[in-house]
């Protein structure tokens, strides 16, 4: 009764299905947003969600992924910390007939069967953004051009794709150069931790370039206590456009931000319903973004939910 074949069986009263959802954990203003979108747009459509943090870490993850496949629930979804490592847990789920939805993050299996549909953002599409106005904010520049790196968290699929994005594009000016690349786990702590070391070993430090938007108010509390401007004595890009990014980008500290959308609960209940009525989704949503400069965000400010 828990294949979650809707094709065999027909569709259920949505009052009917369950869907688990093993979440990353509330490492970020992006982070509680996206739990809180989800868990209202279930909420919405009556469809029972059991939701579960895993603090960050992928074993409780895969611990939280085995008790739904235990209790038989219909559906699975689920943000992966990392990108490796899924393919066991992957397996029992398939073996039990429950489908799986990756959303935000990427899982790097070669197995494509092991999931339905994997809804999120273009990460390495993200980091080219960031890079395409690094390149042209220092189109002019005739000496190096220091930055500095604040990696969201290792192995996980943003960290490295914003990576990759970024350098692919920097690379086109010589003078652009990454001195020091740390990861800051994505949260603000992280960010203000690396960014006090990196401060005392690099004196020179044009601009960072964060991960999220978390690490990059981090960053901004360890350059004003160092007594330099964020902003202006050191420029800041970062990617979410979470408010208090937005907020930051307005009053001047950040000089731009790479938008990467939360909101993917009402996607995700698409995904779901479409599944529950023997119906086919693509194997690929990519979520549409934008970017903001500080005039955007103080336009976009007001109506910012998030
Ligand atoms: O950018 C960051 C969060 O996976 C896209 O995770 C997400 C990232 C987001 O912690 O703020």
């Amino acid at each position: 009764a828990s294949s979650g074949d809707a094709t065999a069986e027909g569709p259920k009263p949505l009052d009917e299905l369950v869907v688990g959802f093993a979440q990353v954990g509330a490492e970020s203003g992006w982070r509680t947003a996206n739990t809180k979108d989800i868990q209202a747009a279930f909420e919405e459509a009556g469809i029972e969600l059991k939701f579960s943090d895993a603090q960050q870490k992928q074993e409780n993850q895969i611990k939280a992924i085995r008790s739904y496949i235990q209790q038989g629930v219909d559906y699975i979804a689920f943000s992966p910390v990392v990108e490796t490592g899924w393919d066991a847990v992957l397996n029992e789920a398939k073996a039990a007939g429950i489908p799986v939805v990756l959303t935000d993050r990427a899982v790097d299996s070669q197995d494509e069967s092991l999931y339905v549909s994997f809804l999120g953002s273009d990460f390495i599409e993200e980091g080219k953004k960031a890079g395409l106005w690094v390149l042209d904010e220092y189109k002019d520049a005739t000496e190096p051009v220091n930055i500095v790196q604040l990696e969201g968290t290792t192995g996980a699929a943003p960290a490295i794709d914003r990576a990759e994005g970024f350098a692919d594009v920097i690379r086109q000016n010589s003078n652009l150069e990454v001195v020091a690349s740390q990861t800051g786990d994505f949260t603000r702590a992280g960010g203000k931790q690396v960014m006090e070391a990196l401060l005392k070993s690099n004196p020179d430090i044009d601009l960072v370039y964060a991960h999220n938007d978390d690490m990059g108010l981090g960053a901004i509390e360890a350059i004003e206590a160092a007594g330099l401007k964020p902003g202006e004595d050191i420029k800041i890009v970062t990617v979410d456009a979470v408010k208090d990014g937005m907020q930051a980008l307005a009053d001047g500290k950040i000089n731009f931000i790479v938008e990467c959308s939360p909101l993917l609960g009402g996607q995700l209940v698409d995904i779901i319903k479409t599944l529950n009525d023997g119906g086919e989704v693509e194997k690929r949503i990519i979520t549409e973004e934008t970017t903001f400069n500080q005039e955007q965000a103080i336009e976009a400010l007001p109506d910012r939910q998030y």
